[in-house]
């Protein structure tokens, strides 16, 4: 099990006591902890408690079942400021309830978030094997099942989101947002509450990463596995609630049956977010009161608030205006032995909680979003009576089963209060049959029975990614083909070194395979299709190692290029080739300490890959002084160094040039043009493309950062797909 917190709470007490730690209590703790104890495993989290106020580990508490460990992720004060406080709770929390304006976009704590999710990744991977199940939770964590898969590619990994996914268009607000859709999709399955945010993910997966999806199903092909998307909505302990509530005198007042009677309860129990509409509920309470005055001295309306983030200052502020609105309204209205509202704010014991929810007649549960929320299951869970009527806003997902509350539209105070008119109204018959459908319900999907659903999802999700090994290359098939049906010809340009053949560690070893020779000499000859070579060697390098003919070439990263109907050097070549050349033979001095130079005419490359690995950085600072002081411009690659004249030019410019060149400027009404890369240097050609064209990296890009709309795992892949091409089926699809 991996979530943010531990099972429990740190508190700092003065010296020399320290931090003190108790058990969180709740329904999610109690259930997923004897699922833990039954299989045996590890809870992976933080302590609650800064790494700088003492070993929190050693003073955590024991675990209470046997088979069971807490593993603790140490944070320090600062990590807690950027990832909790900073990009959890002021990015991911508000951008998923839909408060856009609040969302801060700040890269020093996304860096701190990622830092951080790796780092549970990291201790998650020590404490499982590849047999074992890992349970990964909530917003916190969304780039941890990332980091894990990297970490141990094979283990088997479920991700549950406790909190709403948001529709694609407000999810790519954050820059990261694909960041964070690839984080969760590294999971076997990916677990939300209600179908309505299972098809958000969905949608994200296919719009902003261009993924395979299959609706009917709920899967997303990604990085060659297939990834379920599931609702599963969570409940609560309902036992528990139930073992409590039969310890309560109800305190039902039938307010419509008695129109004199004292007073109806209504009650609000919340944790203090700006999400939960608390504010609104207010001044909903303060209309009812305004437009029926008989109701005065009637009602009471009790808010329970437990205080949360108090490390992050918009909660602060919220506190502040929620007093100043309780004072005000209590101001306005209060009599002598009678106050509206009762404003309890701390955390109450279960037992006097569920106390409250026995007696009170009405359950205002109106937030403006929320994943799930339980107090409207709990709430529900306590009518033993089937009395007591539940007010429930349509933003929680929890609407989705309780379909028989009254269901509001929580910013809407004339209708809420109008909704509260009417529950205080409610004849019996109805109040008893809207609740008895509601306990029916909350009953048949207690907490326990989620967690054995979700295991089960898991472990079949778990199954059939071992079973089904997709091709990459035919899933990407299926996607471009569409694209490509509609222009009559397909221009596919194709990086040589890690695109057609794998990385060699010395250049001159990188050869081609026959196989992909003998692809690319039938897709010469395939209609409509124009092959492209784009390479950093030397142009007469790469046409001798391809020696395919009828095919364009373009080397040096595009300062030459050659095929048929083109012969293109780059004017500016002639004035640099000096320069070029002098540094060249400067840098023949680093041959000694094994690296090798290559000439290549229009530019100049120092290959380190066969020097000693304690050597390079050293080698490579060299060589870039060398280059720099005779004014050329500097590009690392993979294990080299290379020099090239300063002009603005390089593939992306050479991929445009031949385009236009040979089908015009208004090139992208009938060519549909394709780049495949694995290099930084082929980044340039996928942003010249980007939304004109089409790109696929090759393997991985460090940071995972890319221009590509897709991607492929190797240069065996990239042959799969070619021989699509050559084979022409692309133009099958046409219409
Ligand atoms: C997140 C999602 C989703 C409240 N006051 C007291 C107290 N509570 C307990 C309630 C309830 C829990 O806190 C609150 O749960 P919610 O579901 O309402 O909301 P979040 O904390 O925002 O939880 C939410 C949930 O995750 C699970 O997936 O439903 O949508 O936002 O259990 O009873 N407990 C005690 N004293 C209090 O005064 N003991």
């Amino acid at each position: 099990m991996v979530s943010n917190r531990l099972p429990f709470t740190a508190e700092r007490r003065p010296p020399p006591e320290g931090v003190r730690f108790r058990r969180s209590p709740g329904g999610l703790v109690a259930a997923l902890e004897p699922a833990l104890a039954q299989r045996g495993g590890v809870w992976v989290g933080w302590t609650g408690a800064a790494r700088e106020d003492g070993d929190a580990v050693a003073g955590a508490p024991p675990p209470p079942a046997e088979h069971v460990q807490y593993r603790a992720v140490p944070l320090t004060a600062h990590e807690i400021a950027l990832y909790y406080a900073g990009f959890a709770n002021r990015t991911i929390w508000p951008l998923f309830h839909y408060f856009v304006g609040q969302t801060q976009i700040d890269s020093a704590t996304w860096r701190a978030y990622e830092r951080v999710n790796e780092r549970f990744a990291q201790v998650a991977a020590e404490a499982s094997d590849d047999e074992a199940l890992v349970w990964v939770h909530d917003y916190q964590l969304l780039r941890v099942p990332h980091h894990l898969r990297r970490l141990a590619p094979r283990r088997r990994i479920a991700f549950f989101l406790h909190i709403p996914f948001p529709a694609a268009d407000v999810l790519r607000v954050l820059p990261w947002s694909r960041d964070l859709i690839q984080g969760m999709l590294a999971a076997d399955l990916v677990g939300v509450h209600i179908p309505s945010y299972a098809d958000h993910v969905l949608t994200c997966a296919e719009r902003l990463l261009g993924c395979e999806v299959d609706r009917a199903a709920g899967l997303v092909r990604f990085e060659g596995r297939e990834v379920s998307v599931e609702a599963h909505p969570i409940s609560i302990d309902v036992a528990e609630v139930e073992r409590l509530a039969e310890r309560v005198t109800p305190g039902a007042v039938d307010a419509a049956a008695a129109p004199d009677a004292p007073v109806a309860e209504i009650l609000g129990v919340d944790r203090l977010d700006y999400t939960k509409g608390i504010h609104e509920r207010l001044l909903a309470v303060e209309r009812l009161l305004e437009r029926h005055p008989g109701l005065r001295r009637r009602i009471t309306f009790t808010q329970v608030m437990v205080p949360s983030r108090e490390r992050v200052a918009e909660y602060g502020e919220l506190k502040r205006e929620i007093d100043e609105t309780v004072g005000r309204i209590n101001g306005r209205f209060s009599e002598r032995g009678w106050s509206p509202i009762r404003y309890l704010v701390r955390s109450l014991p279960p037992a006097e909680l569920v106390a409250l929810y026995r007696q009170a007649d009405v359950a205002l549960v109106t937030p403006l979003r929320d994943g799930m929320n339980l107090v409207a299951k709990e709430y529900v869970a306590a009518q033993l009576d089937d009395d007591g009527v539940l007010i429930l806003s349509e933003m929680a997902g929890a609407a989705d089963e309780l379909q028989e509350a009254l269901l509001v539209n929580p910013f809407d105070v004339d209708e809420v209060a109008d909704a509260l008119h009417r529950a205080l109204q409610m004849p019996r018959d109805e109040r008893r049959a809207r609740m008895s459908a509601l306990r029916h319900r909350v009953r048949a999907n207690d907490v326990r029975a989620w967690v054995d659903r979700f295991l089960d999802a898991s472990e079949r999700a778990g199954l059939r990614a071992r079973s089904t090994v997709a091709s990459p290359a035919d899933a990407l098939q299926r996607m471009l083909a569409p694209w490509l049906a509609r222009r009559a010809t397909v221009a596919l340009f194709l990086d040589y070194d890690g695109t057609l053949t794998p990385i060699a560690a010395r250049p001159e070893d990188a050869q081609l395979s026959d196989a992909a020779r003998q692809t690319l000499d039938q897709a010469a000859r395939t209609p409509n299709l124009d092959i492209v070579i784009v390479s950093g060697r030397a142009l007469a390098d790469v046409q001798q190692r391809v020696g395919v003919p009828g095919l364009t070439y373009v080397g040096n990263h595009g300062f030459e290029i050659e095929g048929p109907g083109i012969s293109f050097r780059h004017p500016e070549l002639e004035r640099w080739r000096a320069a070029l050349e002098a540094a060249a033979s400067e840098l023949e001095a680093l041959a000694a300490s094994g690296a090798t130079i290559e000439r290549k005419g229009a530019s100049v490359a120092v290959h380190v890959r066969t020097v000693p690995e304690g050597e390079r950085r050293r080698l490579e600072r060299q060589a870039e002084a060398v280059l720099r002081r005779r004014r050329l411009r500097v590009t690392p690659g993979k294990g080299l160094v290379e020099g090239r004249p300063p002009v603005p030019w390089d593939k992306g410019h050479a991929v445009l040039h031949v385009l236009v060149h040979r089908h015009g400027a208004d090139w992208p009404s009938r060519v549909s043009a394709v780049y495949i890369g694995d290099d930084r240097t082929d980044e340039d050609a996928f942003r010249s493309l980007e939304g004109i064209g089409r790109s696929i990296r090759v393997g991985p890009s460090p940071g995972g950062a890319s221009y590509a709309d897709y991607r492929l795992p190797d240069p065996e892949a990239v042959l799969v797909l070619l021989r699509w091409f050559a084979s022409g089926a692309f133009a099958g699809a046409k219409s």
